[in-house]
């Protein structure tokens, strides 16, 4: 070999070498399954990191494969659930635990089965002129020690801070969403500063993120830090509202259904209205089933009216039975604490982290009267549970066999299963035709027996505000 081929060779080796080096010392990921319409999640609103270890074996056997874990990271001191989504740093440390504890909450979820999801807050760090975060950060509302300095915000171009016309997509992305110090995502440091502390997630095992205030950030750019991300990673994007459509966000990410809210509130909150909502051109309607998160309600609208809660027990219950039974989207199932004040947070020990969450005795619909702060853990509650089985059954099977009478209204999914609601107030005894095989079934709902006829009728007795469910899999 001649000398300046040998340093052509010997350079290409080295080449080949790092190249191969790079591969070995790049990030390596835990792999995550992305949800499906067959998954179940369930938002577990400000649990501790080391009660929703506890709680995952719970979660695994009644067939939840994701929990959504609040804003993680540091974030303002104070005792309101909202100053979680006020970051202040990307340590893991605030009132739900530290990073260790998070860990730990990983680990034990993973083995058993379910996901861990994180809500990550993108658009804007505090709202706070200055002060010290729960970790010790020091912070002005523009300059954040290694994170970022006042040029890394926008500068709102109307020149006043806070976004005022909500129907202008330039505004709502530019400007500051409730006085929060608006992150400009338009500079790539910024973006790289926040594909950084999602990577660390991802690389500690989180499976994937619920977007806040994904609409606040431009879609072009999102799609640039979701593109830093394995292709295996869920994102899950908040866009409330007609500007920007959601539609902009459908090439990378999933998006939550705020109409299915709207249309659970509308049909339980009222006296059940519900023919004609359980019915595929409704759907057709809405958001794409493959790309939405369906959902009762989450942390805010569960209080600012417009979604229903555990304090309409009732008719939470069958919204959320509801959800799991049409064949419509991915769903997301909500467990919280009692409140009367609308800005409380969970209780705080004298160390500022939260004690261990413990659900209420007799817990369901039943229950009656909550005092604050006490666990109402809807996710639990055995007509969900009996139902997250049904939706599993069933999977993708269209609508059959639409049943109708007063306040009662039932429908089959293919073969494989059929559901009768009553949101009246009194019991409603029908014989319901249905496509189910001949047999006895266990209703997923009372645990009691449901005969299905040789001609696929059944004679069932649906009690007041309840439902009967059966389903292949319930068949004895
Ligand atoms: C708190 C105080 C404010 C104060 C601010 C800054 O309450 O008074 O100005 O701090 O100091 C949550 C709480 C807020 C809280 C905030 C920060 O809800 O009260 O502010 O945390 O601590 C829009 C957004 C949507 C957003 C909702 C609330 O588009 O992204 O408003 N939702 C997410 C979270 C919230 C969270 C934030 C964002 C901020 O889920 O929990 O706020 O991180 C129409 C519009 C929607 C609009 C909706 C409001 O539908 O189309 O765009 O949603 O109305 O109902
Ligand atoms: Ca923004």
């Amino acid at each position: 070999m001649t000398k300046p081929l040998r340093r052509i060779a010997a350079a290409l080796a080295a080449t080949a070498l790092a190249a191969l080096s790079l591969t070995s010392c790049a990030p390596s990921y835990p792999a995550a399954t992305p949800i499906t319409t067959n998954s179940v999640g369930v938002q577990m609103n400000m649990w501790s990191f080391d009660s929703i270890a506890a709680e995952c074996p719970t979660l695994a056997t009644d067939g939840y494969d994701w929990a959504l874990v609040s804003p993680p990271q540091e974030d303002i001191q104070g005792s309101e659930w909202w100053d979680h989504y006020q970051p202040v740093s990307y340590m893991i440390d605030s009132s739900l635990g530290n990073e260790k504890q998070f860990k730990a909450m990983i680990a034990a979820c993973n083995q058993v089965g379910v996901e861990i999801m994180v809500d990550v807050v993108l658009n804007h760090m505090t709202g706070q002129m200055n002060g010290q975060g729960f970790a010790g950060t020091e912070f002005t509302k523009y300059e954040f020690p290694g994170l970022y300095a006042t040029d890394d915000f926008h500068s709102c171009p109307t020149g006043v801070d806070q976004i005022q016309d909500w129907s202008n997509v330039e505004e709502i992305q530019q400007c500051e969403l409730l006085g929060l110090a608006d992150l400009n995502t338009g500079k790539q440091n910024v973006r790289d500063q926040l594909a950084k502390f999602l990577q660390g997630l991802r690389k500690m095992g989180v499976s994937g993120f619920r977007v806040d205030a994904a609409k606040h950030i431009a879609a072009s750019e999102l799609k640039q830090i979701i593109d830093q991300l394995p292709s295996d990673t869920t994102f899950i994007d908040e866009v409330i509202g007609e500007q920007p459509p959601q539609s902009d966000y459908y090439a990378f990410s999933h998006v939550f259904s705020f109409d299915w809210i709207t249309q659970m509130h509308n049909i339980f909150g009222s006296n059940g209205l519900l023919g004609g909502s359980a019915d595929q051109s409704y759907f057709d309607m809405l958001s794409p089933s493959d790309k939405t998160v369906t959902l009762v309600s989450n942390h805010d609208t569960e209080r600012n009216g417009s979604g229903l809660t555990y304090q309409f027990a009732k008719q939470f219950n069958l919204a959320s039975a509801f959800t799991l039974a049409v064949p419509y989207g991915k769903p997301m199932m909500y467990s919280s604490y009692a409140f009367s004040d609308t800005d409380a947070g969970p209780i705080q020990g004298p160390d500022g982290y939260q004690p261990k969450a413990e659900c209420v005795a007799n817990v369901g619909p039943d229950h009656g009267t909550y005092a604050d702060g006490e666990w109402v853990c809807q996710h639990r509650w055995p007509a969900i549970v009996g139902m997250i089985a049904f939706h599993k059954a069933v999977g993708d099977a269209k609508f059959t066999n639409i049943w109708q009478e007063g306040d009662g209204y039932g429908f089959g999914r293919g073969k494989l299963g059929y559901v009768a609601f009553n949101t009246g107030d009194t019991a409603i005894a029908a014989t319901i035709k249905t496509s189910m095989p001949a047999g006895t079934y266990t209703d997923r709902i009372s645990g009691s027996d449901v005969v299905v006829a040789a001609d696929g009728t059944m004679q069932v007795n649906v009690a007041s505000w309840s439902a009967v469910a059966i389903d292949v899999k319930s068949k004895k």
